[in-house]
């Protein structure tokens, strides 16, 4: 159950942030818009959000779910891999003291983007979701990406076990439009994790029930179960199908500016 939520709007300059994808110049107008709708969701999720001033000191600072990985247990800040992106871990820092009594850092030679991060309930094979819903031992995968790397990883790995919590490797390095572990998975709950093709023969899920995503369609496998709901981005409706067919009353929501810039709906929030 999340309660809680950190957000930021884009600033005017989203466009100068880093990208990969050739899909235009976003336009910040339309890109404010789908932001508020994204709040306006998560709100109706039942998450009381914390809404930070656009920062145009750091165009990617929208992406806010890179700084830090939050859990119910504490909060560590991320060391991101991308070098344009390094001060914006300081001032979510300020924003997350004001929840978590104590707060850890991601040190040199550690890099990691909160991204590469995915909390999945407990460990597979544990009762489904029982754990999980009782706050006790989640697991995490986390991603070895071109933005994490191995140090970055072990680092909240050690951190993540005096935390009680396990967690497992998922090198990403090499495959093909997946700049975070996360544009490629999401946990359902439900002992269930939406994996696109590329990483659905992997190993390191097996002990899930696997949900896949249409041919065609892996931008919305970056969805995010909020309480009752899955948030979605609109314009899938193979995949959107897919969840309403397992029962998850969905929430569809325009991301096409923030996708111009290599975003998905989870990298938007921080939720706790
Ligand atoms: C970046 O390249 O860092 C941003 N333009 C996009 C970050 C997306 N973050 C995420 O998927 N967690």
């Amino acid at each position: 159950m999340f309660t809680k939520a950190i957000v930021r709007p884009p600033g005017p300059n989203l466009a100068e942030g880093l990208t990969t994808m050739d899909l235009g110049a976003p336009n910040y107008r339309r890109a404010l818009q789908q932001h508020a709708a994204y709040c306006e969701a998560l709100e109706e999720c039942g998450v009381t959000l914390t809404r930070l001033e656009a920062d145009e000191q750091y165009p990617d600072s929208t992406f806010v779910e890179d700084t830090a990985v939050v859990t119910n247990r504490g909060a560590i800040l991320t060391r991101p891999g991308a070098a344009s992106r390094a001060g914006e871990v300081e001032r979510i820092a300020e924003v997350l003291s004001r929840f978590y009594s104590e707060l850890h850092f991601i040190h040199p030679p550690g890099r990691l983007d909160g991204g590469d991060v995915c909390e999945a309930g407990c460990e597979a094979g544990c009762e489904a979701g029982y754990e999980a819903e009782r706050g006790a031992r989640s697991h995490f995968f986390i991603g070895i990406s071109e933005r994490t790397n191995e140090a970055g990883a072990q680092q909240l790995a050690d951190w993540l076990a005096s935390h009680g919590f396990s967690s497992t490797f998922v090198d990403i390095r090499g495959v093909k439009n997946m700049l975070h572990l996360k544009s490629g998975l999401a946990f359902l709950g439900d002992n269930r994790l939406v994996v696109s093709d590329a990483l659905a023969d992997r190993d390191e899920f097996r002990g899930h029930e696997l949900v896949r995503v249409t041919a065609g369609e892996e931008y919305a496998a970056n969805c995010v179960r909020v309480n009752d709901r899955v948030l979605v981005a609109a314009g899938y409706p193979g995949f959107t199908g897919t969840l309403q067919d397992l029962g998850y009353p969905t929430i569809a929501l325009e991301m096409v500016e923030f996708r111009k810039m290599d975003g998905g709906l989870s990298c938007l929030s921080l939720r706790f």
